[in-house]
Order: C-alpha cells, then structure tokens, then sequence
C-alpha cells in the first residue's frame, strides 16, 4: 500500500490517532489529525505529535476536510456511520480502521482475541504462553498498545497477539488471523449497536479472511457464538465448560483432553469463566506453535490483572474485590457466581444501554445490598430496586463506607458496576484506583478510630 505524498486524515486523537499519525507521517504522508474535541481537552495527547508537522483541526469535523482527503484512517472510538465518514464513502475514498491498516504492513503472524468479557485476561495470558515458549512476541491491540505501534517499530517480534474490539473489527477489510479466538458473546455497547445481532455480526468479523490453514478457537458453550460459528471457513475447535472444573474440547488435534484437563487443574484463578479464558489461551497458544512446557509455564505462574475480581484487602473479615473492568451486565453476572459468601455490591457508572433487570435473580441470590453511584443510579435503582436494599452514594469514598457498614465479618465487598466509568473517571483502571484508595482511607479510619477509642 502506497502512503508516500498520499493526504491522509486521521480521526480521534487518543493513543490510536497518536500511534497512526506517527506510523504515516513516517512513511512520508501528509497528514491531518481531527477530533471533535476541543484543543484544550487534547492537551494530553496534542502534544505528542504537534514536532511532526502534523495539520491539526479540533472542535469539529469539517465535511470538507474529510471530502478532499486520498485516504481516511479512523479510530476504534469513532464510529464509522458518522456523517462526514458516509459522506466522503459516497466519493469513493477509502476508509480504513486502524488495525486494517497496520494488518497491512506486517508480516508475523497475527493472533486475535475477542468475545465480550475476558479479552484481556486471555490475551495477556496467551502472550505469556507464547513467551513462555521460548518466542518473541508483540501484545497489543485493544488491550491499550495500538497495533500501528507495533507495524511502525524496527524490532519485530516472531508472532503478534492482539485483542481486538467489536469497534475494530468493523473497519477490517483484508485483516487475517492465522488464529482467532471468540471468547463469548453478550449484550455490551448497546449505546453503539443497534442491537445484540448487530453486535454479534460486527464480533464475528474476526473470522473474515481466514483460510482452511487458519484455526478458531470458539466458546462451544455459548449459543450465539456456536450459531456464528457455521460460516467459518477455518479449522474450528470448540471448547466447552463442564459443571466441574475444566473443559470439554472439540477436536483433540491441538491436545489431548487428558492433557488439557491436566494443564488447567493447575489454574488458580476462581470462577468458570476463567478457566473458559484459561483453555481458549492454551488452545490458541499450541494452535499458534507454543509448546506444551511452556503453555503449563504460563498457567501456573499466572495471577490474573489489577480491575478484574482483584483482592484488594480484608477490613475486620469484610474482603474487598476491585472489579472495575465489569463494564457490563454479564460481567458482573460471572463476578457474583464466584461468590459463595453476601456481597455488597457496589454498581453503576455512565449506562451503556444496559438491561440491569438480567441480574435480578443473581442479586436476590448472592447480595445482601446494593450500593448504587454514577449517572446510572436511578435506572439500577428503577431496575433492581424491590430484590434487595439499596443505598445511594455520590463519591467511591462514600460508597465503600456505605459498604461496609451494611456487610459483617466474612461478607465480601464488590466494585463490579456494569456500566462505564466515563462519568466520574478517565478509564475503569482510574475508577478501580479510586476503590482501592477509598478502600486504604477506610483502613486507616478504622485503625485510627481503634487507637482513640
Ligand atoms: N472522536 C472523534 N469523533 C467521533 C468520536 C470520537 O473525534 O465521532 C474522538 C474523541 O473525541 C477522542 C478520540 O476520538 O478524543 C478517542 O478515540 P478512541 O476512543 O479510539 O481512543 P484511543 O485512546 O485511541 O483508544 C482506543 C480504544 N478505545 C475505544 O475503543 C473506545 C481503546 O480501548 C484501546 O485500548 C486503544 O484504542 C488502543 O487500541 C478502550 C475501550 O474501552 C480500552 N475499548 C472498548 C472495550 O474494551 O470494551 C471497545
């Protein structure tokens, strides 16, 4: 693909918008940078690429900019029906996501991970196995390191490994995964699809392009992937959770069930959908040429990520779990099954057009109250409000005060909100930050209050 002298517009300034400037303006473009945001909210991204000679329009989209452009690149958070991108897809230019682009310009092969919940976890684990196989690999994608980074840098790695997002995969068009992995599928970024086919559809993209050499890696027990699963060209293996521990699994190509049995029952992290992550990993791992060592390696020694069901502290018996990542209903669904002991759960947050009422029967079974904040705490409180009580808070620190004076000694505190934390925060990590500062200032009023008692 020819980029030199070529004028070419990227749009959203985040890391992406940051990443894709760079990667162009370096192979020799002309490049123009636009956000509809104002410059003075970009002061932490603007600057990055104001030495290049990168044009710059913030606080609008101007039509003509886009329509008088060779070639638009576009980022995961745009989307891409917005008017001054149909319009300029009316004059035939060209309209690439950002992954698109970079699939282009790299050679290694290329690993992806989607699904709704679990992304992360299983591709950071997945990148651990691979290491662990003794290969040099790139982790990137939705996971926060944009694969442009990657397809710009002199080093190369000998396989890349990605999470890729619904938002990605609609601006694919030759991207290829030599493996490609659906974790799950449930209602998520309702505020951007019209609806959960639309959004099932736009995951199963990730399938696009792959050959009878490719391998998919699928979720036999979730019903809308298996029913994505028909139209894939590639060599499927299915693997499937039982009531106990472990997996059932397809096709015993990549591994024996005995062998995947034995390397997962050295997996500590709680709850069936990480063990579901766990054997993903490990299929995707061998299927991409890891070894069976390495792969066990990266199984036993793995502790799981800060923001997902992440131990923070124990106050007087209560435990304290940060699940900040929980950014939808059935995230916080799989939070709940974990649990044997009440929780307090602590949601909301910015709604993403959720439907909250799917968790009545999990509410009524696993919590003892509900501690609600964020702009979403009406329609939590309209949804779920006659299972079990609940209390409003309008900072963290006062939910997790609230939270802990309504659990005793052996109850579990949550932050799990099923909503997105744009409200109150910059990101879920921020929001989890905050938990675990309020839960630490909670700590040290409590020992305080002991020593002047
Ligand atoms: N913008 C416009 N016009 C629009 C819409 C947005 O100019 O019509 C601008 C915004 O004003 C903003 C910029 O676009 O300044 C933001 O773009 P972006 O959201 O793509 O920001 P990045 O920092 O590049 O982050 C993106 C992903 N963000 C989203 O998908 C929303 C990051 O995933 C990802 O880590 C990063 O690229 C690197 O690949 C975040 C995420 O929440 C973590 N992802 C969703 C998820 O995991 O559920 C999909």
């Amino acid at each position: 693909m020819e980029l030199k002298n070529k004028n070419i517009l990227v749009v959203g300034l985040g890391v992406t918008g940051v990443a894709t400037a760079r990667f162009l303006k370096n192979r020799g473009a002309s490049v123009t940078v636009t956000d509809q945001k104002k410059e003075q909210e970009l002061k932490a991204f603007q600057p990055l690429i104001v030495e290049s000679g990168i044009r710059m329009e913030f606080g609008q989209h101007r039509i003509e900019t886009f329509e008088k452009t060779d070639i638009i690149v576009i980022s995961p958070g745009v989307p891409h029906t917005i008017e001054p991108i149909l319009k300029a897809k009316e004059r035939g230019i060209p309209v690439l996501g950002e992954i698109e682009l970079a699939s282009r310009f790299i050679a290694e092969p290329i690993i992806a991970v989607t699904g709704t919940n679990g992304k992360t976890t299983t591709t950071t684990l997945l990148g651990k196995m691979l290491e662990d196989s003794g290969l040099k690999v790139f982790v990137g994608g939705n996971i926060g390191n944009p694969l442009i980074a990657y397809a710009d840098r002199e080093e190369k790695a000998e396989i890349v490994v990605i999470e890729v997002s619904s938002f990605q995969l609609d601006t694919i068009d030759t991207f290829r995964a030599k493996v490609a992995v659906l974790l799950n599928i449930t209602e998520d970024h309702m505020d951007r699809y019209p609806d959960l086919d639309a959004y099932a559809k736009s995951k199963s993209r990730i399938f696009k392009n792959q050959q009878y050499d490719d391998t998919a890696v699928l979720n036999g027990s979730d019903p809308v992937v298996r029913s994505l699963s028909r139209n894939i060209l590639s060599r499927k293996v299915f693997f499937s959770s039982k009531e106990e521990k472990g997996v059932t699994i397809s096709d015993e190509s990549i591994i024996s069930q005995e062998n995947m049995s034995r390397l997962l029952a050295d997996f500590k992290l709680p709850g069936k959908h990480n063990i579901e992550n766990a054997a993903a990993a490990s299929l995707a791992a061998l299927a991409a040429g890891g070894t069976f060592e390495g792969v066990w390696s990266a199984l036993r020694k793995f502790k799981g990520l800060s923001h997902r069901l992440e131990y923070i502290d124990t106050l007087n018996g209560v435990d304290f779990f940060n699940d900040s990542k929980a950014t939808n209903v059935d995230s916080v669904a799989r939070a709940l099954e974990t649990f044997e002991r009440p929780v307090v759960l602590i949601m909301g947050g910015r709604n993403k057009g959720s439907k909250f009422h799917a968790l009545r029967d999990l509410i009524d079974k696993h919590t003892k109250e509900l501690i609600v904040i964020g702009e979403a705490k009406e329609d939590i409180k309209a949804e779920l409000g006659n299972i079990k009580p609940v209390e409003t808070a309008t900072t963290m620190e006062e939910a997790v005060f609230k939270a802990y004076n309504a659990a005793k000694p052996g109850d579990i505190v949550l932050l799990s909100p099923a909503c997105a934390s744009f409200d109150m925060y910059n990101s879920y990590a921020q929001r989890g930050e905050d938990f675990c500062r309020s839960v630490a200032n909670l700590n040290r009023t409590i020992c305080y209050d002991k020593t002047t008692a």
